[in-house]
């Protein structure tokens, strides 16, 4: 957001960028699949929107294909070792509350978490993309706006029932997206993405939807905060 469009000093394809691209390329590819993969899981979990949610599964399966083909564009071989690695605290997460049916705590780490990282990233990420990658990008980002939305809509009509698992779920969740952010934040800054602009906006989606979600201004205070220092 704060961020000047500066495609025309990036070189694409210096050795130091495709590097760097290896790894995020790689995130991103990972973050598609384990989306792909959470959507179904949550479809069996509320089996009433069954539809919609492998419809939002498909959506991810798009995405992953789009992103790869921005790795091959550029001649990059994605590290899907590290983008494993990178995910596994939230994947962990994921599923201990999938095999509990902890719906709440499924949609929190996929529907809210992931998908604010998401949409803050790609938002960053446009003006300093490739041209191949930048429409890519911009198809993306806006079904990323349409997961949110089922998340946040979900959440709130259930919110009374949800707000201790929505507390403790972001209490364990929240500073691993910190954590996350510290490990790719020399390799983001090389391809444009500043870390203080990724957490503005990361912040300032997360609290709009607890706004919409019907957390208090207190309450989201408290709640994005948590693990800030990490
Ligand atoms: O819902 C989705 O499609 C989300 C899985 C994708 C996550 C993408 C994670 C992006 C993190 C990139 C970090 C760059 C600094
Ligand atoms: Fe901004
Ligand atoms: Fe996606
Ligand atoms: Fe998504």
């Amino acid at each position: 957001m704060q961020q000047v469009a500066a495609t025309s000093e990036i070189d694409f394809h210096s050795e130091t960028y495709k590097d760097a691209y290896s790894r995020i390329n790689a995130i991103v590819i990972e973050g598609e699949q384990e989306a792909y993969e959470n959507y179904i899981r949550l479809a069996q979990m509320l089996p009433n929107l069954k539809d919609e949610l492998i419809r939002l599964s498909k959506m991810e399966n798009r995405h992953k294909k789009g992103f790869e083909a921005c790795g091959r564009n550029l001649q990059v071989t994605p590290d899907m070792q590290f983008a494993r690695e990178f995910f596994s605290g939230l994947h962990q997460n994921f599923q201990q509350a999938a095999s509990a049916g902890q719906v709440v705590t499924c949609l929190l780490i996929q529907s809210l978490i992931i998908e604010c990282f998401a949409i803050a990233a790609y938002n960053i990420y446009i003006p300093c993309a490739d041209d191949f990658a930048r429409k890519i990008t911009e198809g993306v980002v806006k079904d990323e706006y349409t997961h949110l939305n089922f998340g946040e809509v979900w959440l709130k009509d259930n919110f009374e029932q949800s707000k201790a698992e929505l507390e403790a779920a972001n209490r364990q969740n929240l500073p691993i997206v910190w954590q996350m952010l510290n490990k790719v934040e020399d390799d983001a800054r090389v391809l444009g993405m500043e870390k203080d602009a990724l957490v503005e906006d990361f912040m300032i989606q997360y609290g709009e939807t607890l706004a919409n979600i019907g957390f208090s201004t207190r309450d989201i205070m408290r709640l994005s905060a948590y693990g800030l220092q990490a």
